[in-house]
């Protein structure tokens, strides 16, 4: 008796380590919030949810295929210097196919499951996107755009991304392959472990002067400026609003100094000017009163 009780026990110890995976399904709990946008109270979420709307170019769904993806942190193992990655790095589909992913999430932690670069005319912020708190499982349903593109799929929680949760997904051939996928692209920027850190900084600091230098114009200002500067762009906010009101402006104007001569035309926009900044001011002065009797008015009688 005492040894049917031994063994049992031991059957339970050895098993229990092998016992599957209790994950918690959301996909019964999901609520539809319209657009594509479904959620739960337990922290699940699909969105960009489209499982009927074709996109543009697609005259019907090619294909329907279903796939189960999994995150976690033991699908990185495999991968030195990685700490969290999807089971599967790379997909590959027809143009116009329906694609149902089931998420499953292996970790205590929360993952995504995020595509990006779709049509925002469907798909909300261009994203198709599952997330879900772990150990669970979700699902949801695109239909692919035509034409050969590589789509990045991640997960975008702080991070997770940089430490290996990136894959790619191609639509017919794809075109061309994203940087640090694990296991299938290198880094854009390879680690050194032979430079030492001072080393590394100053290699920084270079590129960034170089980038820098690289502006035309941008040469001659550069001692006063920080190594790190962003660079302005040509057409700013400002530039454009005035080009608008100039372009506004000028129909106007023409129409105005028909048949005037130039010394005309430059004192009467001499006057314009001087209405304006009369106006302005006026405008400002009458603000600061207001503000001030306004003031007055709160302070408690003394
Ligand atoms: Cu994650």
């Amino acid at each position: 008796m005492l040894k049917f009780l031994s063994v049992g026990a031991l059957v339970l110890l050895f098993s229990s380590p092998l016992m599957a995976q209790e994950y918690e399904d959301h996909n019964a709990m999901l609520m539809d919030h319209g657009q594509g946008h479904l959620m739960d109270m337990a922290g699940g979420m699909v969105m960009g949810q489209n499982a009927d709307k074709l996109p543009g170019g697609c005259d019907s769904i090619a294909e329907t295929k279903e796939i189960t993806v999994h995150a976690g942190h033991k699908y990185a193992e495999k991968f030195p210097g990685r700490m969290f990655a999807f089971d599967t790095q790379e997909y590959n589909f027809k143009p116009c196919t329906k694609l149902t992913v089931h998420f499953i999430n292996d970790d205590h932690i929360r993952h995504q499951w995020m595509m990006h670069g779709l049509p925002k005319y469907l798909y909300p912020k261009g994203m198709f996107h599952l997330e879900v708190s772990g150990p669970a499982k979700i699902s949801g349903t695109l239909i692919l755009p035509p034409g050969d593109k590589t789509y990045l799929v991640h997960c975008d929680i702080a991070q997770h991304m940089e430490k290996g949760m990136k894959a790619q997904l191609k639509v017919g051939k794809g075109d061309g392959d994203l940087p640090s996928i694990p296991g299938i692209t290198a880094y854009t920027i390879p680690d050194d472990y032979k430079a030492t850190l001072p080393e590394l900084a100053a290699a920084a600091e270079k590129s960034a002067v170089e980038a820098v230098t690289a502006v035309p114009g941008a040469a001659t200002t550069m001692s006063a400026l920080p190594p790190v500067q962003k660079e302005e762009p040509v057409f700013s906010g400002i530039t454009v609003i005035g080009l608008a009101i100039g372009l506004l402006l000028a129909p106007f104007l023409v129409k105005k100094f028909k048949g005037m001569s130039v010394s005309e035309a430059v004192a009467y926009i001499f006057d314009l000017l001087r209405s304006l900044i009369e106006l302005v001011v006026n405008s400002l002065s009458a603000l600061i009163k207001l503000i001030f009797s306004n003031k007055s008015k709160m302070l408690p009688g003394k």
